[in-house]
């Protein structure tokens, strides 16, 4: 952090990158404050929160334009680069380092061989990647002919206009991300009752590969599971029974009181019309996602391939024991690709993005802060 020459702000090395369905600021550890409260107060005010607008920051009014990534060379045997992913909100001044972003992680190698972290090779170049949020490793491989990083390419995700170069991420500890397991009542599936206005009861799988997350079936809710994202962020009844179970739910999962907190996610699920494996809605945990996170997806899926889950006589899967599975959401479809053991354990989880450098600069902040 350097005082701005010319005037009263503090300048901080920055790149503004989206990642996959995500978009935010990354920084060097080394460039942000070492003290954590001082970094969240230099983050809150870098992204505009808290602001419905976040007209003052760089954030884009949205939770999927709320995030942060920091990232550094890694310390721990084996592994390349530690990021570290900060959700921030529009509406308050959380800075919630627990959870995992598989969106925001598409762009951490691109954003460390930017920065010279690492050495870019010729035609490819991977690195091990620890996630510090969940203690999560997983290879990256991104295009580098030429030694040159390659963003264009012909490879889409649904919810990016366009295509860019595709970038591989292979999962290889997932489950109980954030849970003390993958079934954290050891249960595929629960009966909840769920203290409301309305008090109610609804069968949910509680499960975590990656992300903690509610699955219930839309039609318990007395919806089709295919409604427009906008249509069901506004249907405030919904998002209120949604929320009843969420905080239900919450220390059943082990996760205590989640009021405050960011997960789990809500997803409500469906069967597949696009010929996929499943559809999906998922609220993060009060929108409803545009389309789907990455370790969402992930635990969805893995959902899909365990017997006696909520997801059980709706997903349409098959036995094999590598396969992909698309999942489908409001703006197209996600394909994951699980391999399970002998005994139906998901052992690996592999997918691609895409991401893009979008600004490179020196983000601004008062100096009192
Ligand atoms: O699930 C949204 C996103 C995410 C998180 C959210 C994510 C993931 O789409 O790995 O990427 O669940 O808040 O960016």
């Amino acid at each position: 952090m350097s005082l701005h020459p010319v005037s009263d702000q503090r300048a901080v090395p920055c790149m503004l990158m989206r990642g996959g369905t995500s978009r935010g600021p990354f920084f060097l550890e080394s460039d942000l404050p070492a003290d954590r409260a001082a970094r969240d107060r230099f983050l809150l005010a870098a992204m505009g929160s808290p602001d419905p607008r976040q007209i003052d920051g760089l954030g884009g009014a949205h939770p999927l334009t709320s995030k942060v990534g920091i990232v550094r060379r890694s310390h721990t045997p084996g592994v390349d680069l530690d990021f570290l992913f900060a959700q921030l909100q529009p509406n308050n001044d959380t800075v919630d380092v627990t959870p995992n972003c598989g969106n925001m992680l598409a762009a951490v190698l691109p954003f460390a061989l930017e920065r010279g972290l690492l050495p870019i090779a010729q035609g490819t170049t991977t690195a091990r990647i620890l996630t510090l949020n969940t203690d999560m490793q997983c290879d990256v491989t991104v295009q580098t002919p030429g030694g040159k990083l390659q963003y264009d390419g012909d490879a889409r995700i649904d919810g990016v206009p366009g295509s860019a170069a595709p970038i591989s991420i292979n999962f290889l500890d997932t489950a109980g991300s954030v849970c003390p397991s993958l079934l954290p009542t050891g249960r595929t599936l629960d009966r909840i009752t769920v203290p409301a206005a309305s008090p109610f009861e609804v069968d949910a799988t509680l499960i975590d590969n990656g992300m903690p997350m509610v699955l219930v079936r839309a039609s318990a809710f007395g919806i089709t599971g295919y409604e427009p994202a906008a249509e069901l962020t506004a249907n405030d009844a919904l998002r209120a029974r949604l929320e009843a179970l969420r905080l239900a739910a919450g220390p059943l999962m082990g996760l205590g009181d989640v009021a405050a907190k960011n997960y789990p996610k809500m997803c409500l699920i469906a069967p597949p019309r696009e010929g996929g494996a499943v559809s999906t809605r998922c609220f993060i945990p009060h929108v409803c996602h545009d389309s789907i996170g990455v370790l969402a997806a992930v635990t969805v899926a893995t959902a899909c391939v365990l017997p006696g889950t909520v997801a059980d006589g709706i997903a349409a899967v098959g036995s094999a024991a590598c396969q992909a599975l698309s999942i489908e959401h409001p703006t197209g479809e996600f394909s994951v690709e699980l391999e399970t053991d002998q005994s139906g354990q998901v052992v690996r989880a592999a997918l691609l993005r895409t991401a893009r450098p979008i600004m490179r600069g020196e983000v601004l902040v008062p100096a009192h802060l």
